[in-house]
């Protein structure tokens, strides 16, 4: 099952790491054959190598669109070595094997998510290159194909290894690299025409990503993980740049993601604002004209939960907020940068993870979000509504007073990244008690209460639900989880409305002089 390596095709867009690997397999005797730049860097650096259109008889035309699109190509890759009629062709045609190839791709998501306009991002759809990994990739019993220069050492070593050989396990494993590769610049493609056409039918837009790192373990230590990317340069855990502890688990990555899109629902010119989530929920949230005040009162809303939980800032983190955040433990910090002195204070706690993401996301840019169900991928486009942009309706007699409004629209902003069944208490641009996840409405406004009444208890004094809003992710079925509301202290309700039974509800609400907003939008979050 091994194949000695005789004849390599490089074709590559990233140059990294190229010289030396084809330094290294012309040493071992490999005649090299390459496309014009990839020819001219090896040349370049003293090595003898051969042009494509010297094997093709036929020069790149086109701007390059025709350089390798060629029976002399695609024959060597695609031969089958055994094959009498194979070999005849081959020697009609004076087609010889190609044993490897080694190719990267026009750089198609570097140009799209860096602003390329239309015609070079269609310029960087590449075409010869796909149709050499995807012929090799196919025809691995005899060809190994490489498109992740992090895979030459490995290839080299396997080599050295094997005599100038690759086995048929490797090969079959590249392969299998390959078209992950492939597949991913194809869904990228299609990504990007239903983006840039607007087009919000989900058969119209691929779905892939690139592996961009493998995690220890997944949501549990029996379970394998990767990160895989899209490419899109959104600000976040995707993007971000560690600035100190260990690697992020793949419950980290989840988490951090959750912290900072919740942040990013909160403009960083109008307040500081910080989230702290545990399990990919909020157990506070606060805005304010100071970071380390928010994060105050974000920790006051469940100190309990808070612990060796994650935090997200939509601001730059400064001494003062970092001198606050070290007192507890930690997992992650996440913001958009950090000064100096809080880069000081946190390099103080070696294992507090610190990732810098450079700017917070537009809560209103288009996305996908994707979910697995067995035997499936559920995708979606993000869910891009923002309270300021909906139509609000009093619905009761009393209309809330502007401080209640101001705390109703916060509380909905949290309650889109809470997930349902979703009951957000607030007072004063801070969560005071928030109930995620449970089966029944009634249940999360019961427990968002109750944790409420649980940090009240540890701070000494009433709970601050008295006088709070309520925001509900979802219209309230009955009137039951309103009146939970009531109990607790609410004066004030924001929901999407919409329930058969809202004239119920909306009675109920008037019968406590409460006042009642709906959004007609809902943001469910499972
Ligand atoms: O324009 S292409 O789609 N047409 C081709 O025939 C072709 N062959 C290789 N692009 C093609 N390539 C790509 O050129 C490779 O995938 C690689 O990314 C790039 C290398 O070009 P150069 O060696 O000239 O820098």
């Amino acid at each position: 099952d091994r194949v000695p390596v005789r004849r390599a095709l490089l074709s590559v867009s990233d140059k990294a790491g190229i010289v030396d690997f084809a330094r290294a397999l012309s040493a071992k005797g490999v005649e090299l054959v390459s496309t014009g730049g990839t020819s001219a860097a090896i040349a370049g650096a003293g090595l003898a190598v051969r042009d494509v259109s010297d094997l093709t008889g036929f020069p790149e035309i086109m701007d390059g669109r025709v350089k390798t699109l060629h029976p002399s190509v695609h024959g060597g890759l695609l031969a089958i070595r055994d094959d009498e009629e194979h070999r005849a062709a081959m020697e009609a045609h004076d087609i010889r094997p190609i044993d490897l190839v080694v190719i990267n791709l026009y750089p198609f998501e570097e140009v799209r998510f860096g602003g390329g306009d239309y015609p070079s991002t269609v310029e960087n759809i590449d075409i010869g290159g796909p149709a050499m990994l995807r012929a090799a990739a196919k025809n691995h019993a005899y060809v190994a194909v490489v498109t992740d220069p992090g895979d030459y050492a490995r290839v080299l070593a396997a080599l050295n290894e094997n005599d100038g050989s690759l086995t048929y396990r490797l090969r079959q494993e590249l392969a299998a690299k390959a078209y992950a590769r492939t597949s991913a610049y194809d869904a990228a493609i299609s990504q990007w025409f239903a983006e840039s056409l607007d087009l919000a039918q989900p058969e119209w837009r691929g779905f892939g990503g690139r592996l961009k790192e493998v995690m220890r373990y997944g949501e549990n230590p029996h379970q394998t993980a990767g990160f895989y990317v899209t490419g899109d340069k959104r600000p976040g855990v995707a993007n971000a740049r560690q600035v100190q502890g260990k690697q992020l688990s793949y419950n980290n990555i989840n988490d951090t993601d959750a912290a900072f899109e919740l942040v990013s629902e909160f403009d960083p010119a109008k307040s500081a604002a910080v989230a702290i989530i545990k399990h990919a929920n909020p157990c506070g949230v606060a805005t304010s004209a100071d970071l380390a005040d928010a994060y105050r009162r974000a920790l006051a809303c469940d100190p309990v939960s808070a612990f060796g939980g994650i935090i997200a800032l939509n601001r730059t983190l400064d001494a003062d907020a970092a001198a606050e955040m070290v007192k507890i433990f930690t997992e992650v910090i996440i913001a958009p940068d950090a000064s100096e002195e809080a880069l000081a204070l946190i390099a103080a706690k070696k294992n507090l993870r610190l990732l810098l993401t450079g700017g917070v996301a537009d809560p209103r840019a288009p996305g996908l979000t994707a979910k697995t169900v067995a035997g499936g991928l559920l995708v979606q486009s993000r869910d891009s509504g923002v309270v300021d942009d909906l139509d609000l309706k009093v619905v009761t007699q009393r209309a809330p007073s502007d401080r209640e409004m101001a705390d109703l629209r916060f509380a909905f902003r949290v309650a889109k990244h809470v997930k349902s069944n979703a009951i957000v208490y607030a007072r004063d641009l801070a969560t005071v008690g928030i109930g995620a996840g449970q089966m029944s409405r009634v249940d999360s406004a019961r427990i968002a209460a109750r944790k409420a009444e649980d940090a009240a208890a540890q701070a000494g004094g009433e709970p601050l639900t008295k006088g709070s809003v309520v925001a509900s992710d979802a219209f309230f079925p009955f009137a039951d989880g309103l009146l939970s509301a009531v109990e607790a202290g609410a004066t004030a309700v924001i929901q999407p409305g919409g329930s058969m039974r809202d004239d119920e509800v909306i009675a109920a609400a008037d019968e406590n002089d409460i006042a009642m907003v709906v959004t007609g939008m809902r943001h469910f979050r499972h």
